[in-house]
Formats: C-alpha cells, structure tokens, sequence
C-alpha cells in the first residue's frame, strides 16, 4: 500500500480553451495559453490499495465516476483505491477547480502506483481527466497545443515561461457562489454544435496564442491583456449564440466588466477574462492592484489577488 498526497494550482486561460474534437480524449478543438495562480490550491492524497474504493471531496464522501474512471486509465487492473481531496477556494463555480483537481490527482495517483511518468506524459494523462487539467501541471505561463496524433498522446502541455518570467497580478472578482448550472463539457458541445459563430472562434484561435506567446515573451501588458479579452469575448459569444443559449454572467458579471473598462479609460492597464462562470478576472502589474479592488469592491463579494504559481508537486510520500 503507497500513500502519495500532492498539490497542484488551478490556471486561469489566458487565450481559452472551448470546444472539443474528440470528447473521450478531452482533445480540443482549439489550442490554449494559461497562467498557474499562486495561491489557491486542490491537495490530493491517494491511498494504492484500500479495503473498497473511496472518494471524498472537500470533506464528503461521494461516488465520483469521473474520478474512479480516472484511476482504471492509470492502471486497469488496479487495487481498490482511498482519493482524499480538498480543495481552499470554491469548487465548480467557474474558478478552475477541475484543473488543479485532476493535476493533483493524475501526480498523486501515478506516483502512488509507482510510476514516474515524464512530464509530457503526466500532462497528456492529466488532460483525461479535465481538459485544462494538463495546464495545472506546470507553473507559470502555459501553452496547450493541439497535438496531431488520434490517441492524443502529443496533446500536452508545455511550459513557455516560468513563474517569475513576469510578475503579473490576476485580481479575481467573486460575484456569486454556487456551482454553475450547466458544466464545461455540455456548455462547449452545445457551443459547437449549435453557434454558428463555431468556425471563426475556432479560426482564430492560433492566432491567439500566437500573439499571447508573443507578448508573454516581450512582457507586453497591453498587447497580452487586449489578447485575451478578445478571447473572452469570442468563447463567450459562441455560448450566447448557442440553442438554447448558454448565459454564464449575471448582472454583477457585466457591472464588473464596465468598471475594468472604465479604469482603462482613466489610463489603468486592467483587463478582463470569464470562464464558464459569472466570476471577473482581471489582469494587471502589480502597481495597479490596489485601484482594481477599489473599483470592484462595490460588485464583488469576494475579492482575491493572485500571483503566477507553481508546478505541481508531491507534498508526502509515504
Ligand atoms: C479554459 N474552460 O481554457 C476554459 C475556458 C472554461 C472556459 O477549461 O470538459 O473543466 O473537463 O475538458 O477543463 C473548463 O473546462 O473541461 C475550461 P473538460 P474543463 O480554462
């Protein structure tokens, strides 16, 4: 019996991963770029070779299908398996909290079998699990390409910059708690198959990250930040032309955006990205951190400063 307890960071995308072109494999329909937050944080422990299989998430025991199938693809004839996680930020309502969940999972659980896989590998496994999962695995500024093998096993992610390449702040703005009604897989093939703005999101998308590694490189906040609100907007007009629509922000969602656009009217460098939730992510330096949560301070429940974060990495090992 191996007990392995690991961490992993979520990550926020920077240019957005929506829409899938295999669906079991999780391989995507358009490459993306992300930042790991420092932080936030999911902490797995996986136990390889309990009495019965056991999950218990953020304190409760629960059949997770999702995570027992997970197990079988890092070893078919494995033993009944303990997964303990918890996660210290919000689960499921548009914070990323799949990303570092199954990053941690895939780390703790391969280990615990006694595997050491290559990163590449990790990642391409991890990417099974959640998507933006194979993102979490590394710190920093991520790209995830496409991959051109079927099996996907060159669908991974691959680190552009460390961590401290760039010491940007991305200030989360919590506008409502709950998880979210309609999760990420149904929402991009609902997207895919029903917008007809489907083929230009997915047209654009190298670009994206093309000009987001570019300005990542020359550490170029406008042209990062302009980037990725152009992303945003993009993904988030494939949902609102979908049948029947899908509408992730709320009325506290839009408030927040039109205060980001009215800082950078007063010459503050702050831009905005969502995700499958109503939550406001806003990018900016360090320096402009404090005008941010003054002017979302009046449409936030919560608000949260994060930094660039870490890898993954194992924590126990017993
Ligand atoms: C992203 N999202 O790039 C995008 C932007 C949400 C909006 O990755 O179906 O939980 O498990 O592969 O990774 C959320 O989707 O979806 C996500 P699955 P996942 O961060």
């Amino acid at each position: 019996m191996a007990r392995v307890t690991t961490i992993a960071h979520p990550n926020i995308a920077l240019v957005k991963y929506w829409g899938k072109r295999d669906v079991p494999l999780n391989l995507p329909a358009v490459p993306s770029l992300s930042l790991t937050l420092g932080g936030w944080r999911s902490r797995t422990s996986v136990t390889w070779g309990a009495p019965a299989d056991r999950v218990v998430l953020d304190g409760t025991e629960r059949h997770d299908a999702k995570v027992l199938r997970f197990l079988d693809l890092v070893a078919p004839d494995r033993p009944p398996c303990e997964v303990v996680s918890d996660n210290d930020f919000p689960t499921g309502a548009g914070l990323a909290s799949s990303a570092s969940g199954f990053a941690a999972l895939a780390l703790a659980a391969t280990r615990a079998a006694g595997l050491d896989l290559p990163l590449p590998a990790l990642s391409a496994l991890a990417r099974q699990g959640s998507g933006s999962a194979c993102r979490s695995l590394f710190g920093g500024y991520v790209r995830w390409p496409l991959g051109e093998a079927p099996d996907g096993s060159d669908c991974h992610a691959v680190p552009i910059a460390p961590a401290d390449h760039w010491d940007l702040r991305m200030v989360v703005a919590v506008v409502a708690s709950g998880p979210k009604a309609v999760g990420s897989t149904e929402g991009m093939e609902r997207s895919r198959r029903t917008s007809p703005l489907w083929r230009t999101w997915v047209e654009h998308g190298p670009a994206d990250v093309a000009e987001a590694s570019a300005a990542i490189q020359q550490r170029d906040l406008e042209r990062l930040g302009t980037v990725m609100e152009a992303s945003t907007f993009r993904m988030h007009a494939t949902m609102h032309t979908a049948v029947p629509p899908l509408l992730y922000w709320l009325p506290a969602t839009v408030a927040a955006l039109h205060e980001v656009f009215a800082l950078r009217a007063r010459g503050v460098g702050a831009w905005a990205t969502m995700d499958a939730g109503p939550q406001v992510k806003v990018l900016c330096e360090p320096s402009d951190v404090a005008a941010v949560q003054e002017a979302l301070k009046p449409t936030a429940l919560q608000l949260h400063v994060h930094g660039p974060g870490g890898p993954a990495r194992v924590v126990d090992d017993a």
